[in-house]
């Protein structure tokens, strides 16, 4: 597995240190959500993906069983296969079935979810040429042998694109369409808008596994950083902020307290929070409307049955 940790071989708790100090300064404490991935949060995103309420998962997997030899079609058999956030590599094993791929690149944050991905992906095909990349998509990242003769295409399922801002959603397919070039494509998993209430369901499921997602972050910053948060003193609070078009995720304080990390103190009155994700959702034409911005035209769209969530297929414009 070949390792990129962004800053020219910076240690990536250097990051997580700095990261954590500035988000806790601002005047809406916020923190990076990448931050959540680590081997227990990775586990964690693994039980809400099978949870009844979080529909996204399910959805993207029906709709790409549903519409595989369209989507093999149109990425093209043999082609050069990145992708981003890969996780569990779940979605991706129908592709890699459909397509036999001359090459596989997952990348992921979560060395953990990587390792345990690769081993389950060199035993189901022994074939294929697979290197894994454990680093952070936010930055450039060094894709080992990628560039060869077929045509690249890059896989972003899980509508991982809705926990960017829209600009930082552009910036990045700006990034991706330079990576596949002119004859290339990208295959982009996006949640789609909703009623409300189905939304909100899929962010607070009765279980709490969500909500122990979320309290993980304060759980790993505690033992990566020396800090002392009180976890049962913070809850999970997350909404549909309808006309931003995003659910929110926060942690609320449950009381006033002052928290220590490393050196620092941060205070928190009762009831204020920590912004700790966006999970942006779109109509089709928005979706579209963004990839054209951003370098490429939206050629296919296939949705699942219930039209929740959509699969873009995009091509260089
Ligand atoms: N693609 C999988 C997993 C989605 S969860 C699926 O569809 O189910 C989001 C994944 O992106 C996680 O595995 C997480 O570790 C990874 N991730 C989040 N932010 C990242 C970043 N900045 N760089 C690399 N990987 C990231
Ligand atoms: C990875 N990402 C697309 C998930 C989402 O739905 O935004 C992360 C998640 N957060 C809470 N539940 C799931």
């Amino acid at each position: 597995m070949a390792r990129d940790d962004g800053e020219r071989g910076a240690p990536q708790l250097g990051g997580f240190r700095e990261d954590v100090l500035a988000g806790l300064s601002l005047p809406q404490k916020s923190l990076p959500p990448k931050y959540f991935y680590d081997a227990a949060g990775s586990r964690l995103f693994e039980r809400i993906c099978r949870l009844r309420e979080y529909y996204p998962t399910r959805a993207e997997l029906a709709l790409t069983k549903k519409y595989i030899r369209e989507i093999s079609r149109f990425a093209g058999r043999g082609c050069a296969l990145l992708e981003y956030g890969s996780g569990e590599s779940l979605k991706t094993r129908l592709l890699i079935r459909a397509l036999r791929p001359s090459a596989y690149r997952p990348v992921d944050i979560s060395a953990a979810a990587l390792l345990r991905a690769l081993g389950r992906l060199r035993r189901e095909f022994p074939w294929l040429d697979i290197v894994a990349v454990a680093g952070d998509f936010s930055r450039p990242l060094e894709i080992p042998d990628f560039r060869g003769r077929e045509r690249r295409v890059v896989y972003f399922p899980g509508s991982t694109i809705g926990n960017l801002t829209p600009g930082e959603a552009q910036a990045f397919l700006r990034m991706t369409r330079g990576q596949v070039g002119p004859r290339g494509a990208m295959l982009v998993g996006v949640d789609l808008k909703k009623d409300a209430n189905l939304l909100h369901a899929a962010y607070n499921d009765a279980r709490g596994v969500t909500a122990a997602f979320n309290l993980n972050l304060l759980a790993r910053i505690n033992r990566e950083l020396g800090a002392d948060f009180d976890l049962k003193r913070f809850a999970h609070y997350a909404f549909y902020n309808a006309p931003l078009g995003r659910i929110e995720m926060h942690l609320v304080s449950l009381g006033r307290q002052s928290v220590g990390v490393g050196r620092h103190r941060f205070g928190f009155e009762a009831g204020e929070s920590i912004h700790t994700e966006n999970s942006y959702k779109y109509s089709v034409g928005e979706f579209q409307a963004l990839a054209g911005r951003s370098g490429f035209r939206g050629e296919k769209v296939w949705l699942d049955r219930k039209g929740l969530f959509s699969l873009h297929g995009l091509v260089a414009a």
